[in-house]
């Protein structure tokens, strides 16, 4: 193999180093050692959450960072990094049986020796910081699946895993079975020289997910660079969680819902396309006209961890993130207050990718304000081009990239659950899907049957946004808005679900929410949605507890408009009707769409064939 672990320029000086960061776990220590030797660093840096304010200082001294206002930071990525790259990644094992539809399967036997190759020696001359890391609120039964080590020779990314993951040498000093960690080796590669999006591209993200191995190549950007967040969190996670038969980990935001009167609160917790309003789903805040009598609570935006516990029969959730990687594009005080709450002054924020001032240290990015600042003196857009020297053809460019991000951690959100770190994680009443959808899916439609609700989720959509993505009027499907992390079969993937769900005695409800119908003629969204989608879910949680009894459909129960909480809310009537009526027509054209869609999966369990056929029926019943 073309390394030589020898190569590592000075062993006793690493050595040192683990020992002065009290880095104890053999195990950590061999595949540090290991790793320095194929990659060639420099030196190794042991890091946990205690180090932000050096790593911070001297990231703005190399001028890595700049400062964006007080306790806030901004980095700008190489031109040609700025996304999760989905054809470039993939999954790899021993076995075939393995490969399933979206995973991008691989044999491992191919992959590890030529990720190897293109490791070897690319960090040399630069630092490896090894960061021990926990998926979990510590003490969590899904603990033992949660521990982590990342290598970065980027410090940059070290300063996003401190803000996103929990990080310290306390998370794998004292392991029950030292070996028990997920290896995550992040090499950024030569950027320039890579051939993103070409035939030529050397970019490589595999998760060896029956090694529970991640190597990931030429990327510094956040989702492909944090191999704790996705790369761990979804894939390698999902995969152990079948692999165990003890949970599912799934793209999911997390939140709670208390009722102030009675001293209740209901968890929901769920999964939306990407551009499907998550995050701002997460983070909202009651409407004022509710404000009174609901709170809503963050406990996460985009993962969440599933399991039953025997004892009472429940399924509870776990946000294993400690931060928000969170798309900046219309993020502002309508969409999303919280979240520009939770990037304020002395947060220790760090944007990525927006446009920057730098003289007054501002950030803006598209949709922050309508217009752009008018006075342009010191802006910068995103690639670090003067806004005032844009020629004219370039003026309609962006000023920041339309994925350009904000990284905080959860406890600068105003809205944080007391309880976020509870060990157990919290239980679960209600698993939401929704995709962005202009016409068809009502604003809710409940579904009491588990394999109904495990099949709307496998058909779940968000329309095609673009001609590249799919034809106009059909749904991309994004089964559980999983599809980019899927690490094993579809089929056993749905059989999982049945069962980790199915053995819970108190079953949650499963409902389908669209807050982006729109109006054929004039296009304007017949819900206000935001803050206003609080109460469709309220409506969810009421039918939960037998207090209302909506109207049954071929797909799913929908609210009456009385059961509706309607007060303040600003709708038409005609609007109303619509967003509460099923179009059957639209929904049998539909159906077709899924059969095609459910088909290409191997091994789909019986169950959600037959409640497939079931919906169908339905629909075939009611235009007789
Ligand atoms: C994503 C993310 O890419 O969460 O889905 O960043
Ligand atoms: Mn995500």
């Amino acid at each position: 193999m073309a390394y030589d672990v020898n190569a590592a320029p000075d062993l006793a000086a690493l050595e040192t180093s683990l020992d002065d960061a009290g880095l104890k776990n053999p195990s950590v220590r061999e595949y540090v050692r290991y790793w320095a030797g194929i990659t060639g660093a420099e030196r190794v840096e042991v890091i946990g959450a205690s180090d932000n304010a050096r790593l911070i200082s001297e990231s703005l001294e190399a001028g890595e960072i700049l400062p964006a206002g007080q306790g806030r930071y901004y980095a700008r990525s190489y031109v040609k990094d700025t996304a999760r790259s989905e054809e470039r990644t993939i999954v790899a094992t021993a076995n075939p049986g393995d490969k399933g539809v979206y995973n991008n399967w691989r044999p491992a036997s191919e992959m590890r020796p030529l990720l190897e190759k293109l490791m070897s020696g690319a960090s040399a001359g630069k630092t490896m910081y090894v960061i021990p890391y926990l998926m979990a609120p510590p003490g969590s039964p899904l603990e033992p699946y949660a521990v982590g080590v990342e290598l970065t020779d980027h410090r940059t990314v070290a300063l996003h895993m401190i803000r996103m993951a929990r990080c310290g040498v306390e998370h794998v000093n004292n392991l029950a079975e030292p070996s028990r960690f997920v290896r995550g080796v992040h090499v950024t590669g030569d950027l320039a020289n890579l051939g993103q999006g070409t035939p030529a591209d050397k970019r490589y993200f595999v998760t060896f997910a029956d090694e529970r191995t991640i190597l990931h190549f030429g990327s510094s950007y956040g989702g492909n660079a944090l191999l704790g967040k996705i790369a761990h969190g979804l894939r390698q996670a999902a995969y152990d969680g079948w692999a165990s038969g003890e949970f599912l980990a799934e793209q999911f935001m997390l939140i709670g819902i208390t009722d102030k009167q009675s001293g209740r609160t209901w968890h929901i917790c769920g999964g939306f396309p990407s551009a499907s309003g998550k995050t701002n789903l997460a983070m909202m805040l009651a409407p004022d006209s509710l404000g009174d009598r609901y709170h809503v609570e963050f406990y996460g935006d985009d993962i969440a961890w599933l399991r039953v516990d025997p004892k009472d029969g429940k399924i509870y959730a776990i946000n294993p993130e400690f931060g928000v990687f969170g798309v900046a594009k219309d993020t502002n005080e309508e969409t999303n207050p919280t979240a520009l709450r939770s990037v304020g002054p002395d947060t220790g924020v760090l944007f990525t990718n927006v446009a920057y001032n730098e003289l007054t240290q501002d950030v803006w990015w598209e949709g922050r304000t309508p217009e752009p600042p008018a006075d342009l003196t010191g802006w910068r857009d995103w690639t670090g081009q003067l806004i005032s020297e844009r020629s004219a053809e370039e003026q309609d460019k962006p000023w920041a990239h339309p994925n350009s991000r904000f990284t905080t951690s959860l406890t600068n959100v105003p809205n944080i659950a007391p309880d976020f770190e509870v060990r157990t994680g919290v239980p679960i009443d209600a698993i939401i899907f929704g995709g962005r959808t202009r016409d068809r899916e009502p604003l809710v439609r409940a579904i009491t049957d588990l394999a109904e609700g495990v099949y709307d989720g496998l058909t779940l959509g968000a329309e095609a946004t673009f001609a590249a993505e799919g034809v106009d009027g059909q749904l991309r499907y994004d089964p559980m808005s999983m599809r980019p992390f899927m690490s094993y079969p579809e089929g056993a993937y749905a059989a999982h679900w049945l069962k980790i769900i199915g053995a819970a005695s108190d079953q949650p409800i499963f409902a389908h929410v669209n807050w982006f119908q729109r109006d054929p003629d004039d296009g304007h969204f017949l819900w206000p949605g935001y803050r206003e989608n609080l109460r469709p879910l309220l409506w969810l949680l009421r039918l939960r507890d037998r207090e209302v009894q909506g109207v049954q459909t071929p797909v799913g129960i929908v609210p009456t408009k009385d059961e509706l909480d309607l007060d303040g809310v600003d709708i038409r009537p005609e609007d109303l009707d619509k967003i509460l009526s099923i179009d059957t027509d639209r929904w049998t054209a539909e159906m077709a769409h899924r059969e095609a869609h459910l088909a290409q999966f191997d091994g789909l369990p019986e169950e959600i064939w037959a409640a497939h056929r079931r919906v169908a029926a339905a629909l075939a019943a009611t235009t007789g």
